[in-house]
């Protein structure tokens, strides 16, 4: 019995030290201490053995016990300590990579020009003023001295919300109800979105306008050129030519468009400006009485300036923007060149 345990002790040692697998070693472990292995089965054998050898045979298998027990466990601690370093081995970060850029996002072109525009004109004391776009039949027609029968108050023209509601198809609308609770002088510009009836390649429902108001006493026309050329000079560059068109508009009189000298065809004609070598930037006038009374001014007393532009139309020029669409498509191709 000594011998057979002396042999097993020799095999199993040398069978674990060969293991490669957790899975082999517990095979390992059923094979000599399972309930039919070859270690039970020795011991199965204690019961024959006499009064002096048992204690011998029991000593020495208590210790080959331990022996092959502690085997399995130096192999088991050895491992885990492969699979631990395996793990740390893979999940090692290389600190040496590049990031990952993330995409910034630029301002749009509008907002940009709208901001230059505020800019320009906060520079010459105006004050930026915003109001409702949905607004009332009477401060969008009526109160700017435009007609019942005003073509543009057409539903074809203009979105109605309700009886007496409409959006707003200008931001004038919003120097009514400035002046109807404010004493002159004024010298504000309304920036904001304006909605029309229009959609195709130059027309879009919704866009963006910049009105411009200055009351006071004794105002004239060549304060409102000055105003303007100033303007134009700094939005578009010193060199251009500023020119006055005759033009009507139902809530000033007289009333002028003012246009830039081309800038894409340094005025000999092209495409972008129909051949004229002009380009159409903005509206303007001297406030027509009839406006004023609707506000309670006296029209005997107080003088006035207005004009209003298209935000996107002057983007497009500046930008040399062909398709008004473009603008509002949010494509970031678009929206990376400016
Ligand atoms: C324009 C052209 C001319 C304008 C008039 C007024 C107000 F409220 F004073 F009557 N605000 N804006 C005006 C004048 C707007 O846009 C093309």
């Amino acid at each position: 019995m000594q011998d057979q345990l002396e042999q097993i002790r020799t095999e199993a040692l040398a069978e674990i030290q060969e293991v490669e697998t957790l899975e082999t070693l517990e095979q390992l472990r059923i094979k000599y201490f399972g309930r039919k292995g070859l270690f039970t089965d020795v011991m199965k054998g204690m019961g024959k053995l006499s009064k002096e050898q048992k204690p011998v045979i029991g000593k020495l298998s208590n210790e080959i016990r331990l022996e092959i027990t502690n085997k399995f466990d130096q192999v088991i601690e050895k491992f885990n300590q492969h699979k631990h370093e395996h793990k740390l081995a893979e999940e090692t970060i290389d600190i040496t990579l590049p990031g990952r850029r993330r995409q910034i996002g630029r301002r749009h072109p509008i907002t940009q020009v709208l901001d230059q525009i505020q800019m320009i004109f906060k520079g010459m004391g105006f004050e930026v003023v915003e109001g409702p776009e949905i607004e009332l039949e009477f401060y969008n027609f009526d109160a700017l001295n435009t007609p019942k029968d005003h073509p543009a108050r057409d539903l074809q023209d203009t979105f109605y919300i309700d009886e007496g509601i409409v959006l707003r198809t200008h931001t004038s609308p919003v120097q009514i109800r400035v002046m109807k609770k404010t004493a002159p002088p004024i010298r504000i510009i309304v920036p904001g979105k304006v909605y029309r009836r229009d959609y195709d390649i130059t027309h879009l429902p919704m866009f963006n306008q910049v009105e411009g108001l200055l009351v006071d006493h004794h105002v004239t026309f060549s304060e409102l050129k000055g105003v303007l050329y100033s303007f134009a000079r700094q939005m578009f560059g010193d060199t251009i030519q500023v020119r006055f068109r005759p033009h009507f508009f139902p809530f000033t009189e007289p009333s002028a468009e003012v246009d830039i000298s081309c800038l894409f065809c340094d005025s000999k004609g092209c495409r972008v400006c129909s051949h004229t070598g002009w380009l159409e930037i903005l509206g303007s006038g001297l406030v027509d009485p009839n406006v004023f009374e609707h506000v309670n001014y006296d029209p005997e007393n107080v003088t006035g300036f207005a004009f209003g532009m298209g935000v996107d139309r002057i983007a497009m020029l500046k930008f040399g923007i062909t398709d008004l669409r473009l603008m509002f498509e949010n494509d970031m191709r678009f929206a990376k060149q400016f």
